[in-house]
């Protein structure tokens, strides 16, 4: 007969001395295994006696299995709560905070002049930026064998539309107008802002530029109210109330007569914009007869508005990425 007390006792001690899981399952091995020491239980004896002992060896086992199980919860909730030592957070320390992005300059000048002329009652419209050769030049006046439509000057897509001709990345906002123009009544107060694209790159060139173009159409209208409602817009863009603004004669073809608009900067005199009254054939173009409307339109640079407006040098620092430069711009 086994000394049942004496493996009771071995087994708790073995329990209570694993140090974890592992060790603790080896050690039930040892007393609860096939091979255990409780293992080739055979009671003998008269029938009382092989009772009585039945019973002390399953109240042996149970004591056993009482104290593994007591022990693997023990075992169980210490892992726990080393892990959750491990993994502590710090609810108190403070946040790792997001780097905050902000708008591009050029970006942000775009998102000033909507702002300025809606409120002189222009509408803003979008259209595409790869057009059709009739919407970029054609209906805009440019001479069929004009320079700017060579392939040196634009960049042509290798997709022709329904006249045979192919597609141009635009070079100017104002197929846009014209878009517009052919769509809606007038009085006609529409600006085009957005990309437009030259083959040109140098230190004050970038084959991806932004312009923005204005149009105004309507019965009776002069010169006059262009050079007022333009130079509210630059005294507003340029937030100086005093700004002073002269229209001085120029050439483009699908204006006749051409002005460009300067304005004066820490006393000298310099170009911003390009304008003029729209050139009867154009107006023919959006649909109107130019016996009865009027159109004047005017055109400048996105960039060099805003280098303006920071007194930025370098035309570059707009395409580099240079966070530097960027985050001078919140
Ligand atoms: C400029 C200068 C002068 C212009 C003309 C038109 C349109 F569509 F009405 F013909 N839009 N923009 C224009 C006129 C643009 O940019 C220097």
């Amino acid at each position: 007969m086994q000394d049942l007390g004496g493996i009771v006792e071995r087994a708790l001690a073995d329990f209570a001395a694993a140090p974890d899981p592992a060790s603790l399952e080896n050690a039930k091995a040892r007393y609860l295994g096939k091979a255990g020491e409780l293992s080739g239980f055979r009671p003998q004896g008269s029938p009382e006696e092989r009772r009585a002992a039945g019973v002390a060896f399953n109240s042996a086992k149970q004591k056993i299995e009482a104290a593994l199980e007591a022990r693997r919860a023990v075992l169980a909730e210490a892992k726990l709560s080393a892990r959750l030592t491990e993994q502590a957070l710090d609810v108190t320390l403070p946040g790792r905070g997001r780097a905050r992005g902000n708008i591009h300059p050029v970006i942000r000048t775009w998102q000033r002049i909507e702002e300025i002329w809606r409120s002189i009652g222009f509408e803003v419209a979008d259209g595409p930026e790869i057009e059709t050769d009739w919407f970029n030049f054609t209906a805009l006046n440019s001479p069929e064998n004009h320079p700017s439509r060579s392939m040196q000057d634009t960049f042509y897509v290798d997709v022709k539309d329904a006249k045979g001709l192919p597609l141009v990345l635009r070079t100017h906002t104002s197929p846009m107008q014209v878009r517009y123009a052919r769509i809606h009544k007038p009085p006609i107060k529409v600006i085009a802002p957005g990309r437009t694209y030259r083959v040109d790159s140098d230190a004050t060139h970038s084959p991806m530029f932004h312009q923005v173009e204005g149009l105004w159409i309507d019965e009776n209208i002069s010169f006059a109210d262009l050079k007022g409602v333009y130079t509210e817009f630059l005294r507003r863009f340029f937030e100086n109330d005093a700004l002073e603004v002269r229209f001085r004669p120029s050439f483009f073809p699908f204006t006749e007569p051409s002005a460009e608009i300067d304005m004066k900067l820490k006393g000298r005199w310099l170009e911003i914009s390009g304008s003029g009254q729209v050139h009867p054939s154009v107006v023919r173009n959006f649909g109107l007869d130019p016996e009865r409307y009027i159109g004047f339109a005017f055109g400048s640079g996105l960039e060099r508005l805003t280098m303006l407006r920071y007194g930025i040098e370098d035309l570059r620092l707009f395409f580099d990425g240079d966070l530097r430069f960027l985050e001078q711009f919140p």
